[in-house]
């Protein structure tokens, strides 16, 4: 394949991440009413960072939990929120913000604003309260509701405003990329128990430049993380949601016989905590991913991992092992559109993503974490797609696998000198090949307009010309 491919290709993602760019900067939030609930300032707030000035007013607001139509809500108590369901809540970008939850109904109820890492004690019981206190240091618009399970769901969920509700914060979202480096080497030895802890983590990320999105994760990362046994071993799951989702979570993983791949014993409410075992009799490299209905909502936001089941033996040696997997993102804008994003069930359903994505975010192997390798040594590459939906025509620009296990079949005898390998959603393949040339390698789906969609990866491969096996000038670079 021309060397000139990936300059061109590079070019591409330029220009998209520019588009990206210029779009962040005229975004704004359309229907978000104008506010009055706001109640008169009170004396300084306990928590307060000591950043107050006349510019930066506190704001206090009290809710109380109804049932109003017969659906669970927060009503506004006091000032213009007065009797207003589910009340907008408007504060100044820096302002420390009061809420006061007083239970009108009696069941148990709390209010959580993830975006803040504010969360209420869980209070039961008529006109029990509780209150929380944050700093609002982030423009735009977020959640607050109930995180009792359903109680969401059930209608207690409200916004709030801050600022001009335009999201700034999309610039500064951590990354949620899993480099692909990021992987154990196994510990050799007999059959053991290997105990793996995961936790499902749902938090704000960088989805791409200028761009955030709420992700759910297995320990904070996409994909999960890798986890590596050998066949025969015993593996004790424990499966921990944090109290501040505000889903459940499960794990389910295709190296498990068992009920659901161990979906069925594994359903965790936010701040609860499941356990169970399995034996590992099948070798091969197998997808987990959440299962909690929607089960397609939760990988597409990014809940899934691989887990190797070594063969007998042992995998062979080689330089360098890479961990990669791909993975659709829904959102309600379209793709480049700056902000915060939001999940879009319509495109879900209509399998129409807005992105595609290595490691759970664009850029997240170009620029972000690219993979390194030298001329003459040997590479493996787990592959695996999370999906939910879409299958992958995995390929290397410039490369060729030397071995393919189709399937991730790996006591197969694995498929020989293969340009292009197939990889179903929900499944996986190991590749390996040795490096002869030194230069930008692009892991693609060669589906390619997935590559304009966020979907690339680099292997850049240092090390000397090797003209015998490749001889030309890359067009606008000074060369290797
Ligand atoms: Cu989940």
């Amino acid at each position: 394949m021309s060397m000139n491919r990936p300059t061109y290709l590079y070019g591409i993602i330029v220009a998209s991440l520019l588009l990206v760019a210029l779009v962040a900067g005229c975004q704004g939030i359309s229907g978000v009413p104008a506010v009055l609930g706001q109640q008169p300032e009170a004396a300084h707030q306990p928590g307060s960072e000591g950043t107050n000035s006349s510019e930066n007013a506190e704001a206090q607001f009290t809710l109380k939990t109804a049932i109003s139509d017969g659906k669970m809500v927060f009503v506004g108590v006091g000032g213009g929120l007065e009797g207003l369901v589910n009340p907008e809540l408007q504060v100044q970008d820096g302002d420390v913000v009061q809420i006061t939850l007083i239970n009108g109904d009696g069941a148990l109820h709390d209010i959580t604003l993830p975006d803040f890492q504010a969360a209420s004690e869980q209070i039961t019981g008529k006109e029990s309260t509780t209150q929380i206190t944050f700093t609002a240091g982030i423009e735009g618009v977020f959640p607050y509701f109930c995180s009792v399970p359903g109680h969401r769901q059930a209608g207690m969920e409200g916004r709030l405003v801050v600022g001009t509700g335009n999201p700034t914060a999309a610039a500064e979202a951590p990354s949620i990329v899993r480099p692909a480096t990021d992987l154990p080497g196994l510990t050799a030895g007999p059959s053991t128990t290997v105990h793996l802890d995961l936790e499902t983590v749902e938090l704000e990320g960088k989805l791409a430049d200028g761009t955030s999105y709420t992700f759910w994760t297995f320990n904070g990362k996409i994909p999960g993380p890798f986890v590596r046994v050998r066949v025969g071993d015993r593996v004790a799951v424990t499966l921990k949601n944090d109290i501040l989702s505000t889903q459940n979570h499960s794990v389910d993983f295709h190296a498990v016989t068992g009920p659901g791949g161990g979906a069925a014993v594994t359903q965790t409410g936010p701040g609860q905590e499941t356990r169970f075992s399995f034996q590992a009799l099948n070798p091969g490299l197998y997808v987990y991913h959440c299962a909690t209905p929607s089960v397609a909502h939760h990988i597409a936001n990014g809940m899934y991992g691989l887990i190797l089941v070594e063969p007998e033996g042992g995998l062979p040696p080689v330089d360098h092992e890479f961990y990669v997997m791909q993975g659709e993102i829904y959102t309600q804008g379209a793709y480049g559109e700056g902000g915060k994003q939001e999940f879009s069930r319509e495109k879900m359903m209509a399998e129409t993503p807005e992105y595609f994505v290595f490691n759970g975010a664009a850029g997240s192997l170009t620029e972000e974490h690219p993979m390194k390798a030298r001329v003459g040594e040997t590479v493996r590459i787990f592959f695996g797609v999370g999906g939910p939906n879409a299958v992958s025509s995995f390929h290397v620009i410039g490369e060729i696998f030397d071995r393919v296990y189709d399937q991730a079949s790996l006591t197969s005898t694995p498929l020989t000198n293969v340009q292009t390998t197939l990889v179903p959603a929900g499944g996986a393949a190991m590749v390996e090949f040795s490096l002869d040339v030194p230069g930008r390698y692009i892991l693609v789906d060669h589906a390619l307009s997935r590559l304009e969609r966020g979907l690339a990866g680099y292997l850049m491969v240092d090390g000397p010309d090797n003209p015998q096996v490749f001889e030309g000038t890359i067009q606008g670079d000074s060369g290797h």
